[in-house]
């Protein structure tokens, strides 16, 4: 059986299908200055950091033909998916809908809502817009999965303790078996990141496991690569 060496102990991993690689809200919203995450008064440079990580993953799946699926935050240009609470919180100079540096603040299909070029999504890869912080709330996420015949979440992303934690606790209470990827996510505030690994692996794993990149890389290496899958990645 193959296995990630994890935290609070060994990751089972399924040797055929059944695990997707998830990246949350990699988008210029919260990476860039001039979007949302600029807005509440974050320094975004600091989630740059993990770029590169991501695509170490991002390559690896797709390699083996396996599931990647991106999130967006963002609200529809009427805004009738955000509720008022979520536009006020904060009390930020720029709110949500408001015109910005990258287009209206957190809206979908506007230039500060695309997902950062160096993670650009392929054509058949899905990307779930999502209006809340969980992936799961208001969206097809689940639909998608089961469709997938997926159980075992790598999730990846921005930022820790809001977007990743909370998609990650929706999916652990609908029964996925979820690793959290130690240098693949980031926080605005390495305390909160440092917090969520070590809430994620506490009472035995409560809400999964967390690892490394390398360990995660490291374990797929002792599933057999799927030929057909090689073909269908080094064709795209
Ligand atoms: C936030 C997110 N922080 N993607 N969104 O508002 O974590």
């Amino acid at each position: 059986m193959a296995v990630i060496a994890a935290q609070p102990y060994d990751y089972p991993l399924p040797t055929e299908t059944g695990i997707a690689l998830v990246i949350i809200d990699m988008q210029r919203d919260f990476l860039e200055p001039g979007g949302f995450g600029a807005a509440l008064g974050n320094e975004v440079s600091r989630l740059q950091a993990i770029v590169p990580t991501v695509q170490r993953l991002q390559r690896a799946f797709r390699e083996r033909g396996w599931l990647v699926l991106q999130t967006v935050e963002g609200h529809r240009p009427d805004l009738t998916d955000c509720p008022p609470s979520k536009r006020q919180r904060g009390n930020a100079a720029l709110k949500i809908g408001d015109p910005g540096p990258m287009g209206r603040i957190l809206v979908l299909g506007e230039p500060g809502n695309q997902i950062i070029p160096e993670l650009a999504p392929k054509p058949d890869e899905p990307v779930i817009a999502k209006p809340g912080k969980g992936a799961f709330y208001n969206t097809n996420l689940e639909f998608l999965l089961k469709t997938h015949h997926i159980s075992h979440l790598i999730v990846t992303g921005v930022t820790t303790e809001v977007c990743v934690q909370t998609t990650l606790r929706e999916a652990n209470d609908r029964g996925y078996e979820c690793l959290l990827v130690e240098d693949a996510t980031e926080s605005y505030f390495p305390e909160f990141k440092q917090a969520t690994l070590d809430m994620v692996r506490a009472q035995g794993g409560i809400v999964g496991w967390t690892a490394t990149a390398d360990q995660v890389l490291d374990g797929l290496t002792d599933i057999p690569l799927n030929p057909q899958n090689k073909e269908a990645s080094s064709a795209c």
